[in-house]
């Protein structure tokens, strides 16, 4: 008896230290903490009725299957039929009562791939999660049960939800090789070599995590393409991942390498209106098509940084963008053409090339084109204007990319969350059509009433045992799915649902945390490039503060490019007496930006050379402000120090300690960025240190010494 008490005992002890590794990510399914609740849910919920059987159904049923019995900790049978209690997960046409049970207009609103979520009234009652597809079903299921891991109230369910946009995806920047171009969570996930035999457990995870989150498509392949992955070998193995996607309503797309035709397929040009080389991609994409009937197109990165494309044939991005939709557009299949392009030659600045490029080309291209831009002119900066491309180009669907691998904001050991900069984009107004047109409008194609519409997120994802190296990338890529369902959701909003979810739902815990995120970008940008300082950082791998090098073969590669910081004063000059990058920018947006006295501060270096003394709308000068924006991004990640310090108790210890030991570095580094900045911009500006920024701690020689030849890039 005794003996039996103390194995109790153990067993008890040994699931609460059970560690957690953070693999489960946001789907972690842990039983209901509060009493009243759980016995709540435990009476609404008796069993589990899905009619048919169909590929996405299973899936459906499976995560029922694998989540209710665990947040219930209770047996939740598969029903034969509907009763008192059935979670019911159907389309009206697999279960016709659904028509009398749920308001028809509710099922109109849900579209293609929304969801209806009802819970019905009288004895006895059930919850009915609908949609017109198996995909819709799929989605409805899965905000179920973010419900329940939210701990949400279920009793009078009445929820309608649809995509706000159509193409929701990820773009991995993986290799052949499993390197990962920007990756710093492990080697690619794909594991090439042993596919199409062998299917990693992976797969099926990734694939649950992002239906979870209502991603509906993923580009496997890096931009900077090898065009091996269109060779059949490949596409035997792009098929085998593409049949474990399916059932998720992912689809598989591939990057595009536009040299294609002469490297796999023999010929001597890729000329895209020569017609053996259009003949070779019809050929190519007929190809594909048997190995993946749903296969869902290419991404095309060309004449870009070395890149191949149709300018190298005297053609433009229309023509090139237009022969691989012509190919596609038999199977319904789209082109994501890039406008990340700048020119290896001229010296305009680089901020300026893209609208330069595709201006031009509106309506230019085929109906099942759309043009994918980052979210700034120059290069996922911690903090960027939105592009001048958006509003820009009226008659061409325009697709947001984003990037959720923090290739210049600290890669996988800073904490920044990334909601905040994707919301500052999508809600900026680009006045194209006057106020009020904001990016948000033009993406999910209604200003213009453009079919096609897309948000994409370059992936963070890696073979790390936790996917995203730091706990809280996932946060990130969980908010890029959530806002490409929705771009109406708040910053605060996601980051409430997903620590819910990844951590527990204690108040003491979820609160600090939440605002913690929730400062956490703005803190990084503080302490690496304010007020409107951009691509500072280590030449080639990004890695830390670089502002004094000069060394690289193209000038827009220098960080001296970028700042221009002189005896006079710093920032570029993009006015009319610069550059004149803000012509194009709509007239309203302009005149805001071009004028020292109303430009927002946060933007003031992007636009303007302001000279060191010049007093800011603070009191300040531009030099002390420099240097207290510095002081306040160390002691910003000082707080989140503080803060997880505080909270740690409340969760796991495997992960509170991940966490810490990335943050006591993100400090170190947020200080290595305040002294290596103001050590070389004090050079220029010749003036003292503010009272309270402390003098850095080596000289100026030491941080230009710092070398990083095996940093990730
Ligand atoms: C830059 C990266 C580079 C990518 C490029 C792109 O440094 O590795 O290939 O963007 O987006 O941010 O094509």
């Amino acid at each position: 008896m005794r003996k039996l008490f103390l194995l109790l005992l153990l067993s008890i002890a040994a699931r609460s230290l059970q560690a957690e590794d953070g693999y489960e990510l946001w789907l972690r399914y842990h039983r209901i903490t509060g009493k009243a609740l759980l016995q709540d849910y435990r009476d609404a919920i008796s069993g589990i009725y899905i009619p048919v059987s169909t590929p996405v159904s299973t899936a459906a049923r499976e995560e029922l299957q694998k989540a209710l019995p665990a947040l219930l900790d209770k047996a939740v049978p598969l029903q034969q039929q509907a009763q008192a209690g059935s979670v019911i997960a159907a389309t009206p046409a697999q279960w016709p009562a659904i028509n009398s049970l749920v308001p028809a207009a509710s099922l109109q609103q849900a579209g293609a791939e929304g969801f209806c979520i009802y819970t019905t009234t009288g004895a006895d009652k059930k919850i009915i999660i609908t949609g017109n597809t198996d995909a819709g079903v799929l989605y409805g299921v899965f905000h179920f049960l973010r419900l329940l891991q939210t701990q949400q109230p279920i009793q009078q369910l009445s929820i309608v939800s649809a995509p706000k946009v159509r193409y929701r995806l990820l773009n991995h920047w993986d290799n052949l090789t499993r390197t990962v171009e920007r990756g710093y969570a492990g080697m690619s996930i794909w594991d090439w070599h042993r596919l199409p035999g062998y299917i990693d457990r992976r797969y099926k995870d990734y694939a649950r995590a992002n239906a979870s989150i209502g991603i509906n498509g993923t580009v496997l392949n890096n931009v900077n393409a090898n065009a091996t992955i269109l060779s059949k070998p490949y596409l035997e193995k792009v098929a085998a991942l593409a049949g474990v996607f399916r059932p998720y309503g992912i689809r598989v797309y591939l990057s595009a390498r536009f040299s294609a035709p002469i490297e796999i397929g023999g010929l001597k040009t890729a000329d895209p209106l020569d017609p053996q080389v259009q003949q070779w991609w019809k050929e190519k994409v007929k190809e594909i098509y048997h190995y993946i009937p749903d296969f869902g197109g290419f991404l095309v990165k060309a004449n870009s940084e070395g890149q191949p494309g149709p300018q190298n044939y005297g053609r433009s991005h229309a023509d090139g963008a237009n022969m691989l939709a012509d190919a596609l557009a038999p199977y319904k299949g789209i082109v994501m053409w890039r406008a990340f392009v700048y020119d290896s030659k001229g010296d305009e600045d680089r901020f300026k090339q893209a609208y330069d490029e595709f201006k031009p080309l509106d309506g230019r291209f085929h109906d099942n084109v759309v043009v994918q831009v980052k979210n700034g002119p120059i290069d996922f900066q911690p903090r960027e204007p939105f592009h001048p491309l958006f509003g820009a180009m009226p008659h061409t669907p325009l697709m947001l990319e984003l990037q959720l691998t923090q290739e210049y904001l600290g890669f996988a050991t800073h904490l920044v969350y990334l909601s905040p900069l994707f919301k500052e984009v999508l809600e900026a107004d680009t006045h194209a059509k006057g106020p009020g047109s904001t990016v948000a409008k033009v993406i999910d194609g209604s200003l213009e009433g453009h079919a096609i519409s897309g948000m994409a997120g370059v992936s963070n994802i890696g073979s790390d045992r936790n996917w995203t190296g730091h706990l809280f990338g996932q946060a990130n890529w969980y908010a890029l799915g959530r806002l490409a369902w929705d771009h109406t959701l708040t910053s605060a909003q996601v980051a409430d649902e997903w620590l819910r979810q990844t951590f527990t739902n204690d108040a003491r815990f979820v609160t600090p945390v939440q605002q913690m995120m929730l400062a956490s970008r703005e803190t990084l940008v503080n302490y690496m490039t304010p007020l409107g300082l951009h691509h500072i950082m280590g030449y080639g791998h990004h890695y830390g503060p670089a502002p004094w090098y000069d060394k690289a073969p193209r000038a827009d590669w220098n960080p001296v490019y970028f700042h221009r910081a002189d005896s006079t004063g710093i920032g570029f000059d993009r006015t009319a007496s610069g550059s004149n990058a803000l012509a194009q920018y709509a007239p309203a947006v302009r005149k805001q930006w071009e004028n020292m006295r109303t430009c927002p501060e946060a933007y003031l270096l992007w636009f303007h050379h302001v000279p060191w003394q010049y007093r800011l709308p603070s009191g300040r000068t531009l030099w002390e402000e420099l240097c207290y924006k510095y002081q306040a991004g160390v002691q910003g990640v000082q707080q989140m120090a503080d803060t997880w310090q505080q909270v740690s108790p409340y969760i796991d210890e495997e992960r509170a300690e991940q966490v810490r030991m990335l943050l006591a570095i993100q400090l170190e580094e947020a200080a290595w960025w305040r002294d290596a900045c103001l050590a070389y911009f004090r050079t220029f500006a010749k003036l003292p240190l503010p009272q309270g920024v402390p003098a850095p701690a080596h000289t100026l020689e030491y941080y230009r010494e710092l070398r990083f030849p095996y940093a990730p890039h």
